[in-house]
C-alpha cells in the first residue's frame, strides 16, 4: 500500500468514503424511526408536557454536528432550553454517539443524514427535513474538511475537488434550498450562519502563513474544479490541500455577504459569519502529520494565544444563533481574548463584492440552480 509522509495512508479518504456510503444505507431507516419520535412534538398539539415543551422551542439545523464546533454548539443550544437541534451528519452512528457523549437528553435533538460531498444527498436532506414537519428558525453551515497533507486532489460525487465541494458548494446548495423554509419561520430572529475563518483572511498574520487564500479570477471554479478539463483549484493553479481549504473559507465568507445583499431586506433573515477562535483540538486536523497535531495546541495556547476550547467555541457560535445583541446582518463576528464579541473586518478579497457575485453565479451553475 502507498504510504504518505510519517505513515499516514494516502488512501485514507477513499476508504472512508466507502465505509460512510455503506453506513449511510443502514442509517436511513434508523434515521426514520428517531425522526418520527423527535419530530412528533412540533406538529402535534395535544401532547404530554415534555412534548409541549419541545413544540415551543426554535429549530436549528447544524451541519457537521458530530464533532468539534458543531457538537459544542449543539450542546450549548440544547442547554439553553430554547432550541431543538437537527444534527445534519454524514455518519449517523457517530452523531448518535457524540450526542450521548455530551449528555444531550433524548428528544432534544434529531439526527438526519446529510453528506455535503453529494448534491443528491443535500437535496434528499432538504426533502427529509421538510417531511419531518419541523419549522426552520436557524441554519448553521459548519461542517468542513481539510486535507493539508494530500498530494493529489480527491473529488465529490459530482466530481468537484472535495474540500471546496464540501465546505462551499454543498453548503451553498443547502442554504439556497432552505432559504424559503427559513423565510417561513415565525421566529422574530431567523438566522443563516456560515462558519468562516481567520486563515482565509490575508489581513491577518494567520492568513499570511503560506499557502495563502486567493481565488484569482475563479477560472478553476468556472471550469468545474474537476482536475480533468479544469484545475481542481478555484484560481486555476496546481492542487494544494491547505490552499483549497482556505479558498473554501473565502467562498463561505463571500457567500454570507452575497446572501445579505440579495435577501436580508426582502426576508428579514440575519446572515452572519464568524471566526470562533483557534479550536486546535478538533477533528479538522485529523489528517495532519502527528507532529503538527502534537505541537499545534500548545503553539496556539502559549505563543499566538488564539486557542479556544471546543466548549468556548460552541458558546460563541451559539451566541451568533440566538443572542439578541448579535442580530445584525452581514457581519463577520470575532471575539477578543476576554471573549467579548466584535464586528471584525474581512480581507480585501473576502469583502470584494464583484468576487462575491462571481462566486455566487459560478456556484449556482455547478450545483444546478442556474
Ligand atoms: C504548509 O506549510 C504545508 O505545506 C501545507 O501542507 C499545510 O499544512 C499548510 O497552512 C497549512 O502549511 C506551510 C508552512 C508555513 O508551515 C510550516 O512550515 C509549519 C511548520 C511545520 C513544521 C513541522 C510541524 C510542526 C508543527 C508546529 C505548528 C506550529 C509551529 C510551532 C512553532 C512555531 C514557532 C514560531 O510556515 C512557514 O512557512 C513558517 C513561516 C511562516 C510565517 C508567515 C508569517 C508571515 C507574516 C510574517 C510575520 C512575522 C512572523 C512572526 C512570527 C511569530 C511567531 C510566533
Ligand atoms: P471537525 O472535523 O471536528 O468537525 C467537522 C464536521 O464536519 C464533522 O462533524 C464532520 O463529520 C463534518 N463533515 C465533514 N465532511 C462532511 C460531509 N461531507 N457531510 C457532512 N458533514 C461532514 O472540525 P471543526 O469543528 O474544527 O470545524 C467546524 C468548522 O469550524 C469548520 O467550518 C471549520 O472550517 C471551522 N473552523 C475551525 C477552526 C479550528 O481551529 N478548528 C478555526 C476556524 C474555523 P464527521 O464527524 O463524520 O467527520
Ligand atoms: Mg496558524 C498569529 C496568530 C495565529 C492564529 C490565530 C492562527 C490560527 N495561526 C496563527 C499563526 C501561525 N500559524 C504562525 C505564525 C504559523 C507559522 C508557524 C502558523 C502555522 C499554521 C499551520 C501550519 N497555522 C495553521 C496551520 C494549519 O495547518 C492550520 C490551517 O491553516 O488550517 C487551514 C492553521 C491554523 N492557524 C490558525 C487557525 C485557526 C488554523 C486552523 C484552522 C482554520 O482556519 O480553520
Amino acid at each position: 500500500m502507498e504510504v504518505a509522509f510519517l505513515g499516514l495512508p494516502l488512501h485514507n479518504h477513499g476508504q472512508r468514503a466507502v465505509r460512510v456510503a455503506s453506513k449511510a444505507l443502514k442509517c436511513q431507516s434508523m434515521a426514520h424511526s428517531i425522526r418520527a419520535n423527535a419530530v412528533a412534538a412540533p406538529v402535534e398539539t395535544m401532547k404530554s408536557a415534555e412534548e409541549k415543551k419541545t413544540s415551543t422551542k426554535s429549530v436549528c439545523i447544524i451541519t457537521g454536528a458530530s464533532s468539534g464546533l458543531g457538537l459544542a454548539t449543539t450542546k450549548a443550544l440544547v442547554d439553553s432550553g430554547e432550541f431543538h437541534v437537527v444534527m445534519a451528519c454524514r455518519d449517523f452512528l457517530k452523531a448518535e454517539k457524540a450526542a450521548k457523549s455530551v449528555g444531550l437528553p433524548k428528544g432534544s435533538y434529531t439526527v438526519m443524514h446529510l453528506d455535503l460531498a453529494s448534491l443528491e444527498s443535500v437535496r434528499q436532506f432538504v426533502k427529509n427535513f421538510r417531511s419531518s414537519g419541523m419549522p426552520l428558525d436557524a441554519l448553521v453551515c459548519n461542517a468542513a474538511v481539510y486535507f493539508p497533507t494530500a498530494k493529489e486532489p480527491t473529488y465529490s460525487a459530482e466530481g468537484f475537488e472535495l474540500s471546496v465541494a464540501t465546505n462551499h458548494l454543498g453548503h451553498f446548495l443547502l442554504a439556497r434550498l432552505l432559504l424559503e423554509d427559513l423565510e417561513k419561520s415565525e421566529s422574530k430572529s431567523k438566522r443563516l450562519i456560515i462558519v468562516g475563518s481567520i486563515t482565509g483572511n490575508t489581513n491577518t498574520l494567520a492568513g499570511n502563513v503560506p499557502p495563502k487564500a486567493n481565488l484569482g479570477d475563479c477560472r478553476g471554479l468556472s471550469g468545474g474544479l474537476n482536475g480533468v478539463t479544469s484545475s481542481p483549484m478555484i484560481d486555476g493553479g496546481a492542487f494544494d490541500g491547505a490552499k483549497a481549504y482556505k479558498d473554501s473559507k473565502v467562498c463561505n465568507m463571500l457567500t454570507m455577504q452575497e446572501f445579505h445583499r440579495r435577501y436580508h431586506e426582502k426576508t428579514g433573515i440575519t446572515f452572519s459569519s464568524l471566526y470562533p477562535g483557534c479550536i486546535a483540538t478538533t477533528g479538522l486536523f485529523r489528517s495532519h502529520i502527528p507532529l503538527f497535531r502534537a505541537l499545534f495546541p500548545p503553539f496556539q495556547k502559549y505563543i499566538t494565544k488564539g486557542f479556544v476550547s471546543e466548549e468556548e467555541s460552541g458558546k460563541r457560535l451559539a451566541q451568533v444563533v440566538q443572542d439578541s445583541s448579535l442580530s445584525k446582518s452581514g457581519v463577520y463576528w470575532s471575539w477578543n481574548n476576554d471573549s467579548s464579541s466584535f464586528e471584525n473586518v474581512l480581507s480585501e478579497e473576502a469583502s470584494d463584492e464583484a468576487k462575491a457575485k462571481k462566486v455566487w453565479e459560478l456556484s449556482e451553475k455547478l450545483v444546478g440552480l442556474a
